[in-house]
């Protein structure tokens, strides 16, 4: 199969460096985006999120006219569909933002077409986006009416690269190529190898789903593993990061490592789409995110702690009379993606807990998002200045060089082991 233009729906953290990657392969790339704002930025040659080196290549390949974004999709040879899988309250996967992306894209699809769901989904979300086409479009075949004769090809090619490593990750990991028939899957290896170095391993489309949902999870669970082993130190007095790093001494032994909790749109997601699918069967995915999520909670109990002793250290002070500075509301370091973010979530909720004063200090977002927050968003030095106690909520390269000197004599609760 040939491609001379690609549509990428949903220019976010995936769609963006996917579009700008194939644009600066020589493919004519359309982005579609029901952002304005985003769009507009992406035709000035700008990018609206952080991600490194990603400012470069997106300026030279709107630049040369290679990538394009609209909010209204135009026909193409391919289509990738990259927007969010977030889940509902009753932590059920909510396809919702797929489903209107197949209803933008079926009127401008073409017979011959590719369609390639590169979202993180629950399996079978692939069948039911290729069902959402073919309702859109009873004048084309679809694989799950038509198999290898079909009009459109449909597959699914999860994303799995780590924030911050985004461009590298894209050319050198292997990818997992899941097409509803083997016709399919070859059509999206060959658009992948356009430039994709690692392999593209073939597999059938409910695989490629559950492949991904279980990477995730594989990792949510070792976190959680390293997560309960520092609330389990911290009750015996046993400094965890210390114990981690004698027992990854071990020869197959390697724990991962504490923090505050786990967040992004990714890990702390996805384990629920396999709970959703076999709630009985999913044990210790399940137990496992309950841990991570219960982390914040008890970062906040052990501030309250510290509160407690210092009043006690002070007796003219009263509570409100504190101010804890949180050093960090990102999801992890050297990002700027405060999405299901427990740093945030532990400022957000401090005041109301227990009554101190709060500041926050997140290098990577700039003065006017942090307006938004409804958190005191100040400077390091500020927050050195006026804060009483300090917990350490990421580990910015920035926070690792800086925070053992600031943080000498101070009261500090560090979730991240850097001072
Ligand atoms: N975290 C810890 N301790 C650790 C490692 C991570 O507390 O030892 C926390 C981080 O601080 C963060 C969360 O876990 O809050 C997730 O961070 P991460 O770096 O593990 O992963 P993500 O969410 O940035 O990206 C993951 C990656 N998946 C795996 O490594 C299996 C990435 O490859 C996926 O593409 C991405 O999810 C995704 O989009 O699904």
């Amino acid at each position: 199969m040939k491609f001379e233009t690609l549509s990428v729906i949903g220019l976010g953290y995936i769609g963006l460096p996917t579009a700008a990657t194939f644009a600066s392969r020589g493919l004519k790339v359309i982005g579609v985006d029901v952002n304005q704002q985003a769009v507009d930025t992406i035709n000035s040659g700008g990018i609206h999120i952080i991600e490194p080196d990603l400012d470069i290549v997106v300026q030279s390949v709107v630049q040369t006219g290679r990538l394009r974004a609209t909010t209204t999709p135009e026909p193409a040879d391919a289509f990738i569909v990259a927007v969010p899988t977030p889940f509902k309250d009753d932590k059920q996967p909510d396809l919702k933002y797929i489903e209107a992306a197949s209803k933008a894209i079926a009127p401008v699809l073409q017979k011959g077409n590719l369609v390639i769901l590169e979202s993180t989904s629950p399996v079978g979300a692939t069948e039911q986006m290729a069902a959402w086409l073919a309702e859109a479009r009873p004048d084309l075949t679809f694989p799950q009416q038509a198999g290898e004769d079909a009009d459109i090809c449909v597959a699914h090619c999860p994303e799995r690269v780590l924030p911050g490593k985004v461009l590298v990750e894209l050319v050198n990991n292997d990818r997992v190529i899941g097409g509803m028939t083997p016709k399919c899957s070859q059509a999206a290896v060959s658009l992948y190898k356009l430039f994709v170095q690692g392999e593209c391993v073939v597999t059938n489309a409910r695989t490629a789903e559950m492949c991904k949902l279980t990477e995730n999870s594989f990792r949510d669970v070792n976190i959680a593993f390293a997560n309960e082993l520092s609330i389990i130190c911290d009750k015996l007095d046993i400094n965890v990061w210390e114990l981690i790093k004698l027992a990854n001494r071990h020869p197959r032994v390697n724990i991962l490592q504490p923090g505050p909790g786990v967040g992004g749109h990714c890990i702390a997601v996805d384990p629920w789409f396999i709970v959703a699918s076999a709630p009985d069967e999913a044990k210790l995915i399940s137990t496992a995110r309950q841990v991570n999520d219960h982390k914040p909670e008890w970062v906040i109990e052990t501030v309250k702690s510290a509160v407690f002793d210092l009043l006690q250290a002070n007796p003219g002070k009263s509570v409100k009379d504190v101010t804890v500075a949180c050093l960090g509301l990102a999801f992890k370091a050297d990002i700027d993606d405060l999405r299901e973010s427990p740093s945030l979530d532990i400022a957000s909720k401090m005041t109301d807990a227990i009554g101190v004063a709060v500041v926050a200090v997140e290098p990577n977002i700039s003065a006017d998002f942090a307006l938004g927050l409804q958190l005191d968003v100040v400077s390091l030095d500020e927050a050195i200045d006026i804060a009483d106690i300090f917990i350490v909520l990421v580990d910015h390269s920035d926070f690792k060089r800086s925070l053992p000197e600031l943080l000498k004599d101070k009261v500090v609760i560090d979730t991240r082991g850097i001072v």
